[in-house]
């Protein structure tokens, strides 16, 4: 759990143009538990002990999404959310509150919210107006003894000399350590290193993995192989390459960047906390959970899913392209986020925000754009029996230049 009691509503105010965080609670605030102006905040599992309201959305282009709400103390003469711009809630529950929810002026009776959407969600075929509301799961925790640590300089690597390190950091992961740990700085790798055996966890230091000067990535620069845990944890390491997820342990990356991730078949699940990964391709059958998702530095279609079951607190992108392929009966549900497709550039009118091919899909976002002609102007391609529409820009409420989507099919 987390206190952001310290920090002024003001504060918040500045600090937040997107963010996903869960497990936020918050105390004894003086006029709001935060107040939202224009920015995107995606909150699941928030916690208030307060009297004033717990959210005040105060801009028409603020856009809150809100799942496991618990709020109590609240006086009877508020509500608990107040919301004049957008916002998505779900499993709200309030106490001492007039209500939980007023809406744009109007007080919503009940205490208690299951679902509510201020914008309703579209569907291009016969859909439910709701969110898929997917099974939600959190990594695995674990402790471990300092004694099960080692460094992968004990092995001979040394980082920023422009020197090879991958047997080094291979011999460290081998030696039989459970969780293996790299000073911060840059290591070279030329071929694959293999993560197996009885590796739990990877400890970077904002430590990157790069070819030396003039070479190339091995690819992939990571393969996750079968182990003796149930999971692989790994934390602030960046590989500017392919992480190949191989085996069938649960993979989790926490403050990781840059590169491609590639689930093959029979890969286990996945969670990405605050991971900043370009490219994603999940297989049939996997079960992935994403939170504070930056899918930067890509130039095609940024997650593929096929097959899989695909759920994102909180998605951010920069640049055109599609944003997510749904195909081969994959499910995906988004929760909250920015897509900034113009990025300050015209976005390619052909372009698809988000294609679902034969699967199951439920959205709730909203665009950022500078000019009219900088937003999608396909939000999303449902194909379905054979029949393929389109959810346009024009079909959708604006956010200034942008667009807000609550989409389900
Ligand atoms: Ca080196």
């Amino acid at each position: 759990m987390e206190a952001l009691n310290t920090l002024t509503s003001f504060q918040l105010t500045c600090l937040l143009l997107f963010l996903s965080r869960t497990d936020v609670t918050l105390t004894n605030q003086k006029l709001a538990g935060i107040t939202n102006k224009n920015n995107v905040l995606s909150i699941r599992g928030l916690t208030s002990i307060n009297s004033v309201p717990v959210i005040k959305n105060i801009s028409g282009s603020g856009f809150v999404t809100l799942i496991d709400g618990n709020f109590s103390g609240g006086s009877s003469a508020v509500s608990a959310l107040e919301n004049t711009g957008t916002l998505y809630a779900r499993n709200i529950t309030a106490t001492g509150y007039q209500s939980a929810i007023k809406n744009k002026g109007t007080v919503l009776a009940g205490t208690t919210v299951s679902e509510f959407a201020s914008t309703s969600f579209k569907s291009l075929f016969s859909s439910p107006q709701t969110s898929l509301n997917l099974p939600i799961a959190d990594p695995p925790t674990f402790s471990e003894d300092v004694s099960q640590w080692v460094s992968v300089t004990a092995f001979g690597a040394k980082p920023d000399d422009n020197n090879d390190d991958t047997a080094a950091i291979q011999k460290a992961v081998d030696s039989g350590k459970s969780t293996i740990y790299f000073p911060t700085g840059v290591y070279n790798i030329s071929s694959t290193i293999r993560i197996r055996n009885n590796v739990r966890k990877l400890v970077g230091m904002e430590s990157f993995f790069k070819p030396r000067v003039d070479r190339t990535m091995p690819s992939p620069a990571i393969r996750f192989e079968p182990g003796n845990y149930d999971g692989v944890t790994v934390e602030r390491l960046n590989v500017k390459g392919v992480w190949e997820h191989s085996s069938t342990q649960t993979l989790v990356l926490r403050d990781c960047a840059y590169g491609s991730y590639q689930g093959t078949a029979g890969a286990g699940s996945l969670f990405g906390e605050n991971v900043m990964i370009g490219k994603w391709q999940f297989a049939p059958g996997q079960k992935v959970w994403l939170r504070q998702l930056n899918t930067e530095f890509t130039n095609a279609t940024r997650l593929i899913n096929n097959g899989a079951k695909l759920w994102i607190l909180g998605i951010k992108t920069e640049d055109p392209y599609t944003v997510i392929e749904t195909k081969g009966g994959g499910q995906t549900e988004v929760l909250g986020g920015l897509l900034y497709p113009g990025h300050g550039n015209v976005v390619p009118p052909t372009d698809v925000a988000m294609v679902n091919n034969e699967s199951q899909v439920s959205f709730v976002y909203v665009t950022a754009a500078d000019a009219t002609n900088q937003d999608y102007t396909i939000h999303v391609q449902t194909t379905k029996n054979g029949v393929s529409k389109t959810l346009t820009e024009s079909a959708v409420p604006g956010r200034g230049n942008g667009s807000i989507v609550l989409y389900r099919d």
